[in-house]
């Protein structure tokens, strides 16, 4: 074999870091690549973001010899699943503000935390709604418990230990839960996702044993965080499974979902859907809706009722 053709060998891997026009792709074997794409470059998949953390790609080498190998990514998979952020959501909505921010994840771990910024159960319904749809499996991270005075967080998320989803309680000060932790991400690819300033990467570090990530202190003015993480990176755990560091976001788009679908994927209304009088019941406004009286009686939770509604209304306006 001619030495030229050696160099034309494919390489296969995953995309773990996106910096602007430039990838950093790692191949089974643990090699890292500087990619980018071409015009020519293929994807599977037919939206706005052609290159994501967590797309398994293939390369064509450019440049060997160097300290960092140089690749041209010549195709994009097709995902099996996607997260994906709004980057404005006051201008115009078009599809180039939505941006895949983590790709063919196997676990969504929702990080929250119990006090600063204040935790959101809208937040929670929203991403469970999302892991329902891509059939992704929910956790909950609650962390900062060590500003959880009296213990009103844990009552909280009894309505979500209820639909099933694992919930685990940590203080990254406190280093409490993070053995749990360690055990729900080893052996998959799992994504942090929630509002900025939750913990997202001081987890991370811990699990991580060093201080990789730049954290920085939540902003007291707006609660919100500052938004320190700008974009998304693929760790590997010394104890196994791989993690994808992601911005924190306002709002995370549910632009697969239609306004239709959506009670689908509040499981706990699925048990009364058939007694609703009409079979397309969208359980807002319809006579004898066995959803909403099933809300009246205390069968169905009335905060996440009031999600539901909420998400129903935002995905009209989504259309
Ligand atoms: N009290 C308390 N503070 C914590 C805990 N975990 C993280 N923090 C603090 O919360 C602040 C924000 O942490 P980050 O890890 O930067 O938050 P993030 O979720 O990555 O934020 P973005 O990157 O902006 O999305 C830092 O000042 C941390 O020290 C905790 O368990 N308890
Ligand atoms: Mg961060
Ligand atoms: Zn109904």
């Amino acid at each position: 074999m001619k030495a030229s053709a050696v160099e034309e060998k494919a390489v296969s891997g995953m995309v773990v870091e996106v910096a602007g026009a430039s990838y950093l792709v790692e191949d089974d074997g643990g090699t890292l690549y500087r990619c980018r794409t071409v015009s020519g470059t293929r994807s599977g998949n037919d939206d706005e973001s052609l290159v994501a953390v967590g797309d398994r790609v293939e390369l064509r080498l450019s440049v060997s010899g160097k300290e960092m190998p140089e690749a041209i990514i010549v195709s994009v998979e097709k995902r099996r699943s996607q997260l994906c952020r709004k980057r404005d959501l006051r201008r115009n909505r078009s599809r180039e503000k939505i941006q895949v921010i983590a790709a063919n994840i196997d676990q969504l771990v929702v990080v929250v935390s119990a006090y600063d910024p204040p935790l959101s159960p809208r937040l929670i319904d929203r991403y469970i709604v999302f892991a329902e749809s891509e059939q992704l499996r929910p956790v909950i991270v609650v962390n900062k418990m060590d500003l959880d005075d009296g213990g009103a967080v844990r009552g909280m998320m009894k309505l979500y230990e209820g639909l099933g989803c694992r919930v685990c309680y940590v203080s990254a000060i406190q280093l409490t839960g993070i053995e749990e932790l360690r055990d729900i991400l080893s052996g998959c690819l799992s994504a942090f996702s929630g509002h900025s300033g939750v913990g997202k990467s001081t987890i991370i570090n811990l699990l991580l044993g060093e201080e990789r990530l730049r954290t920085s202190e939540t902003s007291l003015k707006t609660g919100k965080g500052v938004h320190t993480t700008s974009r998304s990176v693929m760790l590997t755990l010394p104890s196994g499974g791989r993690v994808i560091d992601t911005p924190g976001i306002r709002e995370f788009s549910l632009s697969g979902i239609s306004q239709e679908n959506l009670r689908f994927y509040f499981s706990e209304f699925l048990p009364f859907m058939p007694e609703c009088a009409f079979s397309s019941c969208s359980h807002t406004v319809e006579p004898e809706c066995a959803v909403r009286s099933a809300v009246e009686k205390g069968l169905i939770d009335p905060s996440r009722y009031g999600s539901y509604l909420l998400l129903h209304e935002s995905l009209e306006d989504d259309d």
